[in-house]
């Protein structure tokens, strides 16, 4: 899959905002600084796209990006902010389930997770609520990088047992050096020609 253009449409953050067109939708989520918005950007070789951030909880918002003119990247917000109130994250939390289910533009949601840490409680959940909606899912193993070959399959191996599913299952990926990258391109593709693109 190539991917020639990529263009921001807009930001939501009230659910009767969310776009209802019928291209297809890729969606990508995980906790705040997992790697969301520089797995976006290195997806469609943009440095800025998406913004990216070192300060946790800055997205709050569901992000649209309209790729090759065709079907949206959509970044959801981060879950578990430490700096919100309880306020906020009850209606992030609403708009991220509005967003997911019902939304049959929806092609395979991207769960993130950080390969230097085991899945948090808002990860199990995300993915419970997959399962129960029967939302198409990749787990994506992020900043790969920032350990050994060895620590990632250790790594791998031990996300897929705390999870319960298959390791072939996990695509490590690496966004500082595109580690991964073009078996996600791959996938995507599989996903639209499946859809019937
Ligand atoms: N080394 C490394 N750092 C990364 C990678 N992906 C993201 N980061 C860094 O992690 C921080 C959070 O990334 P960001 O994309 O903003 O996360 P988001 O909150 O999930 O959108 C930033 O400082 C990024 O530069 C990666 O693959 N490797
Ligand atoms: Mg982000």
């Amino acid at each position: 899959m190539k991917i020639t253009s990529a263009k921001y449409t807009t930001s939501v953050v009230r659910e009767e905002d969310l776009i209802q067109d019928k291209r297809f939708q890729f969606a990508f989520v995980g906790r705040s600084n997992v790697g969301k918005s520089s797995f976006i950007n290195k997806l469609v070789n943009q440095k800025r796209l998406a913004k990216t951030s070192s300060t946790p909880g800055l997205t709050k918002m569901v992000n649209y990006f309209l790729i090759n003119d065709d079907f949206y990247f959509v970044d959801l917000p981060g879950y578990g902010f430490a700096k919100t109130d309880n306020k906020n994250k009850q209606v992030w939390g609403r708009v991220i389930e509005k967003y997911l289910y019902p939304n049959e533009s929806l092609l395979t949601v991207f769960v993130l997770l950080d390969v230097r840490h085991i899945p948090s409680e808002q990860d199990k959940k995300m993915i419970d609520f997959l399962l129960f909606y029967n939302i198409p899912f990749k787990i994506i193993v992020t900043k790969v990088d920032k350990v050994s070959k060895n620590k990632m399959l250790a790594s791998v191996s031990e996300i897929a047992k705390f999870l319960k599913i298959r390791k072939e299952s996990i695509t490590p990926v690496s966004s500082e050096n595109g580690y991964g990258i073009d078996s996600v391109l791959a996938v995507i593709e599989g996903q639209l020609q499946m859809a019937g693109k």
